[in-house]
């Protein structure tokens, strides 16, 4: 077992635009970043990850970089940029850094040069094809890919008259990786950024940056096609190891890898230490369970036997040699405590439950920005209030050119779209909630929800869910065994219940460390569990609030739980 200083971390994810405006032009930015460091710090985290901050025309708010070298001015500039990496790193924090380098903007000076011919020393910096004229004479795309963001994943270029490759937006077209020099040039940006003392990266959509040719794809559900045809290509894991020994690997720093389509088989591949790729991945076993076979906009119930058992199949996977992450939100999924919790009449317990859950399982833990106080979905109540291309790419193709009802389309956003987790941070209950002045229009409406739900009004509340997310990651600092005892479910099968062991072992040996049962009732209705045969439970160490009179009680083999409690012993030997 190589203990190592990104495992023991947690960390905190921060989406610059919707974080703290300093400017007055309604969108967030560095120094107002700065401005709230003591906040995370509080909060008891070792590391950040920053969204993209790099110049860019936010046509995927930062995820297509026009400058990978140049910070975006509506952000500020490098020398604000500069002196964030102080003040986290004076304050005892890391700092990473998101790296989008599947694919640029359009507005990129690569980009830029590559659509002026075709015979331009950038040209093959890009994905070039062209097109297949049809029986009706009519030029159509090199094949039937589709975009993330809907829509046809070519683009006709009246310049050359070919075709560009862009996976996501018209704008954000794919680096072709197979070109020595296009590596060169992300490991150069890479340098730049590890020489200026960041402490990593979180790579984004890492898994496609190697096609595997271009055969139409015979799927009709999306998510087939990402997973056998766009992700995982044959020579991923070569251009990772490539970075990694060139670059990476001469620098103390950590790395995890985003990527849609990498499954139980490919994953542990990208995160073997002996591989020498990366640190960690983010699976999306949970993520993409709630959609329908329409896709991101047709949600679906979450599973809660399937939920539990990604858990456990992702933790098996990555324990061997490598190692886990943990997150319940990000920038693209909507709030846990909506899509995980109960985020009405138990919106605190349940909030807190899954820090609880996040805080004891192995594996590195993610808190994104908001979670920490609770925040919730967001209903707007019209798609003009909506930012996200994403969501607003669905609604032209599937309302405005299609048959779906605005309405129940409105529905499925409310569940699932993006800007649910891009509403402004929530500091205070002044209007615009201390995100911006109150004379400003922030560039996106915020939460109403931001009245009572706050940062500040949680500060003040030893009960809140700030409180209890300090709690619980002091918690998993003070046990290393949290950090990496082994992971035994004993309530796979249970509709209500998601309790586990982690016994003081590491991949079946005895690792030193204390052993701990968690017990989870992630439901509306009490639940009673049985230990499983030979547990004794020891000392009760954490619990959401509930547990209280548990407590007072010596422990017997079966605990019922109240709605949405969690629990956390030590066990005996
Ligand atoms: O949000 C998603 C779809 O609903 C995901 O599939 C997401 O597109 C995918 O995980 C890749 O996400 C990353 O790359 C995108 C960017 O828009 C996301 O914000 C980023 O996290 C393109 O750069």
């Amino acid at each position: 077992m190589n203990q190592t200083w990104w495992k023991e971390a947690v960390v905190y994810q921060i989406y610059p635009r919707s974080f703290q405006d300093t400017t007055g032009n309604g969108v967030g930015d560095i120094r107002g970043i700065i401005q709230r460091l003591d906040h995370v710090k509080a909060l008891g985290v070792d590391v950040i990850w920053l969204s993209p901050v790099y110049e860019s025309p936010n046509d995927d708010n930062g995820y297509d970089i026009a400058d990978y070298r140049a910070i975006m001015a509506e952000f500020g500039t490098m020398a604000d940029f500069d002196e964030l990496l102080d003040g986290i790193h004076t304050r005892g924090m890391k700092l990473i850094m998101d790296l989008v380098a599947n694919h640029t903007s359009d507005e990129h000076a690569w980009f830029e040069k590559s659509r002026a011919s075709k015979d331009n020393d950038k040209r093959d910096y890009y994905i070039w094809k062209p097109g297949v004229k049809g029986p009706d004479g009519v030029m159509h795309p090199p094949n039937n890919w589709g975009s993330f963001f809907s829509g046809p994943a070519w683009e006709f270029d009246a310049t050359s008259g070919e075709y560009y490759l862009h996976l996501f937006t018209r704008k954000q077209p794919d680096l072709n990786w197979e070109n020595p020099a296009v590596r060169k040039e992300i490991a150069d940006v890479v340098e730049f950024w590890l020489e200026k003392g960041v402490d990593g990266f979180r790579m984004d959509v890492i898994s496609l940056i190697s096609k595997r040719g271009y055969e139409n794809t015979p799927y009709k559900e999306f998510n087939d096609t990402i997973t056998n045809v766009y992700a995982n290509g044959p020579r991923v894991h070569e251009f990772l190891q490539e970075l990694y020994t060139n670059v990476i690997s001469k620098y103390d720093v950590m790395t995890v890898g985003e990527g849609p389509g990498i499954d139980l088989e490919e994953g542990p591949k990208y995160v073997n230490e002996d591989r020498g790729e990366l640190n960690m991945i983010f699976h999306f076993g949970h993520m993409f369970m709630d959609q329908g076979p329409g896709g991101k906009f047709d949600p679906i119930p979450i599973d809660f036997r399937r939920f539990k058992e990604v858990f456990v199949e992702w933790d098996q996977a990555m324990s061997k040699g490598g190692w886990n992450s943990v997150f319940l939100s990000n920038h693209d999924f909507p709030r846990a405590v909506s899509r995980f919790g109960n985020d009405g009449p138990h919106w605190n317990t349940s909030a807190k439950l899954l820090a609880t859950l996040l805080m004891t399982m192995r594996g590195t833990p993610y808190v994104y920005q908001g979670e920490e106080i609770g925040m919730k979905n967001v209903a707007f109540d019209s798609i003009d209030a909506y930012r996200d291309v994403e969501t607003l790419n669905a609604y032209s193709e599937q309302v405005l050119d299609g048959t779906r009802d605005p309405d129940e389309f409105l529905r499925a956003v409310h569940i699932m779209g993006r800007d649910n987790v891009r509403t402004p941070m929530q500091w205070d209950a002044s209007p615009h909630a201390g995100f911006c002045a109150e004379d400003v229009e922030p560039w996106i409406q915020l939460n109403p929800s931001y009245t009572h739900i706050n940062v500040t009004a949680q500060e003040e509340d030893p009960d809140s869910i700030f409180a209890f997310y300090k709690k619980a990651i002091a918690f998993r600092k003070a046990h290393k065994g949290l950090v990496y005892n082994d992971l035994d479910v004993w309530t796979l099968e249970d509709d209500q219940l998601f309790c586990y062991l982690r016994p003081g072992t590491t991949n079946g040996a005895k690792n030193g460390f204390q052993s701990y049962a968690v017990l989870l009732n992630m439901s509306d209705r009490p639940a009673v569990t049985t230990l499983p045969e030979g547990v004794i439970l020891s000392e009760f160490l954490l619990s959401n609030g509930l547990g209280s009179s548990a407590m007072q009680k010596p422990p017997s083999s079966s605990l019922e739980l109240q709605p949405w409690e969690a629990q956390v012993w030590t066990t005996k030997p």
